[in-house]
Formats: structure tokens, C-alpha cells, sequence
């Protein structure tokens, strides 16, 4: 059995920066691996307990059927991934999923949607969503794609905590995977839940063939914005049959936890969330991700629609690995926590955070 066993004092926190440049980036995700690995540690430790991790949960609450084209996803109605199209749960369906969460040890409900953008004929279950996941109280996230400047407000006042939207890749690379929106459309979107005081959750895919530069350039546009998100997911592509990205060749693991060191350096306070395609990573790939600063991952069985290992296995690798889940802590923002000496982390920053996965903390 695992004692949890409390670091050693560590030094002061790295400083929040927002302008970093694409060679500093480059010249960070290209050290010897030795080093950018101590190093990535290092920032690491000077903000987080390096032994516990964020367990998340996703609820896809309306399923397939997307008027975007982004080619990794199985829900777009441009591809043929045999995947059924759902309308939008009911709002009572969604809330019974939350209660057995809570009943689980959940404090945070996070709903995801197939969609462009919401529709205002939907706002009314959305915001009784937000409302009656927040009556139970639990914090709540979601991921609706864009939002108006009327919407953003819509679900700032309902009280959501936190909204995801990620960048996916570099600016440069983007038009190769979607063209029904551009990364201005996505940038737009952000800078709306920020300016009405909302969590941002952004962050993106690796392994669509995309060059290093492209997972460099894409950190910078996450480390460069005028607050760091509070949660940056980083998902290795889960490669769906019937999507254009089907026959993509996997990442090197070694890019890929070259990507999550990086990510921890230029942003040493936010929660890396080691997200889609763990299902195909071995225990020794996602020790590396952890181990080069990767803090939360989603648990449960399924994703929205693909594959996640489940609560056993995550259980048996904790185990192995001797890691904890991040209790809960009181929320603030990835860049004025720094400015509190002394102060914890965000221990749940993200719209799709959020679970303590019941199975993996009995297992110790
Ligand atoms: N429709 C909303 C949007 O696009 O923002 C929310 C749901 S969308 C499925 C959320 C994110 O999941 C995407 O931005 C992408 O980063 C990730 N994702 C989707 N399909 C994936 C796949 N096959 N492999 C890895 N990540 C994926
Ligand atoms: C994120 O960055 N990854 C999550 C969450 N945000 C919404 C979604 C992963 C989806 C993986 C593919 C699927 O389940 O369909
Ligand atoms: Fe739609 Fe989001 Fe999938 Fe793109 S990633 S097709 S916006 S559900």
C-alpha cells in the first residue's frame, strides 16, 4: 500500500510569463529530454504536491450530429463514423447523472455538446442545467463550442464555473483539420468567457501529423494569452474510423511527453490535463506524462463518445505509481494565485474537471 508521502519544500514559484517567443518555445520542447524532464519537474514541484493528480469526468449531454468538420471527431455530421446523432438530453436526465456523480464523490459536473454553437431555443435547459447541477452543490463546466457576447453572459449569471474551448493546434496547421471556423472564431470565444469572468479550459490535440513547430506555436497562443487558462487539456489523437484523420500514423510517445514538459514550463501553474487517448498509452508513457508535469486526467470508462481506461485500471496504475487524487480545493485563476505567497493551486480549474473517481481512491 501507498503512504502518501509529502515533497520536500521546493523553490519559489516560476514566474507567470505571456510573452514568450516561438524559438524560446522550440528551444525548450528540444533539450535533451533529461533535462527538459528536470527541469519540467522542477517547475512543477514549486506549485503542486508532484504525487496527486485531478481526476476528471466528461457527460456528453447531446451526442453526434455537428455541423463542424473538424477531422478528428466521430460527432461530426460531415463524417461517416456510423456514430448516432442525439438530441439534447433532458434537463432531469442530466441532473440524475449528476446526483449519482455527487452520490460517487463528485464536486464537479461537466457537460459536453456536439455543436457549433448553442442554439437560443436550447439556452433554457442549458441554464437549468448549470442551475440545478449548482443546486446540488457541485461546481459546473461545459463545452458548447462558440458563444455569443449574450450567451457568454447567459451562462456567467446561471453560474458557470468554467467553459472549454481548445485552440487544437498552431494557427498555421488549423485550416488542415477544420475549415467550417477559423482560430480567430475560437479565439473570439475565449476572449468572451474571460472578459465575463468565466474559467477557461483550453487546449489541444497532438498527433494529427502536425509538425513539432505546430505543438510549440500552439503553446505559445495558450501561454501568451493575457491570463494563462486555468486547465490546458492536451489529448493524443484517438484515430476514429470514418473521420479523415482515420489512418493518421500514432505520435512518437517521446513528442508527445515532449509537449506536456513544454506545456508545464511556459504555463508552471495551470492544470495539465493528460486527456484523450490514454486508452492507448502504456502505464510507462503516462508515468512519463506525469512525471513531466501532467496533473489531471479524466477518469470513467468513456470520454464523450471513444474509449477511456476506467476506473480499475486507473486504480492499479495509481497504485503502481503511488499517486493520490487532488482533493478539492477552492478555485482561483491560474495567474493571481501566484501573486498570494503561500497560497495552493487551483486543484480544479477546468470546464470538464471534476470527479474523484470512487474506485480509485478506495484502492488505497
Ligand atoms: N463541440 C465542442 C467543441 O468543439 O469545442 C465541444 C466538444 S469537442 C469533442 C472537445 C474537444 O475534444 C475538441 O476540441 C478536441 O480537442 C477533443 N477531441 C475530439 N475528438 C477527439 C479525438 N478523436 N481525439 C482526441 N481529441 C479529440
Ligand atoms: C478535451 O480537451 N478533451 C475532452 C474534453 N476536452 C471535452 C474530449 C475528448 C474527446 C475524445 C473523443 C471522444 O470521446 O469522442
Ligand atoms: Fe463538433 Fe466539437 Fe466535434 Fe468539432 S470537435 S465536430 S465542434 S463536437
Amino acid at each position: 500500500m501507498n503512504v502518501h508521502v509529502k515533497p520536500e519544500p521546493q523553490p519559489a514559484p516560476a514566474v507567470l510569463r505571456h510573452d514568450w517567443t516561438r524559438a524560446e518555445a522550440k528551444a525548450i520542447y528540444d533539450m535533451p529530454l533529461m533535462e527538459l524532464l528536470y527541469r519540467a519537474q522542477t517547475v512543477h514541484r514549486s506549485s503542486f504536491d508532484p504525487n496527486r493528480i485531478q481526476m476528471s469526468r466528461l457527460l456528453s449531454i447531446k451526442t453526434g450530429g455537428c455541423a463542424e468538420d473538424c477531422g478528428y471527431c466521430s460527432q461530426s455530421a460531415h463524417h461517416a463514423s456510423g456514430l448516432k446523432a442525439s438530441k439534447l438530453m433532458e434537463v432531469e436526465r442530466v441532473l440524475a447523472e449528476a446526483r449519482k456523480a455527487k452520490a460517487q464523490g463528485a464536486t464537479r459536473y461537466c457537460m459536453g455538446a456536439a455543436w457549433r454553437e448553442p442554439k437560443e431555443r436550447d439556452m433554457d435547459a442549458i441554464v437549468a442545467m448549470i442551475e440545478g447541477v449548482k443546486a446540488l452543490g457541485m461546481e459546473t463546466c461545459m463545452t458548447l463550442g462558440m458563444l455569443s457576447d449574450q450567451q457568454v453572459v447567459q451562462l456567467r449569471d446561471a453560474g458557470l464555473d468554467y467553459y472549454n474551448h481548445n485552440v487544437d493546434t498552431s494557427e498555421r496547421f488549423y485550416p488542415e483539420i477544420i475549415k467550417t471556423r477559423t482560430y480567430a472564431d475560437r479565439l473570439n470565444t475565449l476572449a468572451r468567457v474571460r472578459e465575463a469572468g468565466m474559467k477557461i479550459c483550453s487546449g489541444g490535440i497532438v498527433g494529427m501529423g502536425e509538425g513539432a513547430e505546430d505543438r510549440v506555436d500552439m503553446l505559445v497562443t495558450l501561454a501568451n494569452l493575457a491570463e494563462h487558462p486555468e486547465s490546458v487539456p492536451v489529448n493524443m489523437l484517438i484515430a476514429i474510423p470514418g473521420t479523415p484523420l482515420e489512418a493518421q500514423e500514432k505520435i512518437d510517445a517521446l513528442e508527445f511527453v515532449r509537449t506536456i514538459a513544454t506545456a508545464r514550463i511556459m504555463m508552471p501553474r495551470s492544470m495539465v490535463r493528460l486527456s484523450a487517448g490514454r486508452a492507448e498509452m502504456s502505464d510507462e508513457m503516462q508515468a512519463m506524462c506525469f512525471f513531466a508535469g501532467a496533473n489531471s486526467i479524466f477518469c470513467g470508462d468513456t470520454l464523450l463518445t471513444a474509449e477511456n481506461p476506467g476506473e480499475d485500471k486507473d486504480a492499479i496504475l495509481f497504485r503502481k505509481l503511488g499517486l493520490e487524487p487532488m482533493e478539492a480545493a477552492p478555485v482561483d485563476t491560474a495567474d493571481t494565485v501566484s501573486d498570494r505567497p503561500g497560497s495552493t493551486p487551483d486543484s480544479g480549474t477546468c470546464s470538464l474537471e471534476g470527479h474523484a473517481c470512487p474506485k480509485a481512491m478506495s484502492a488505497r
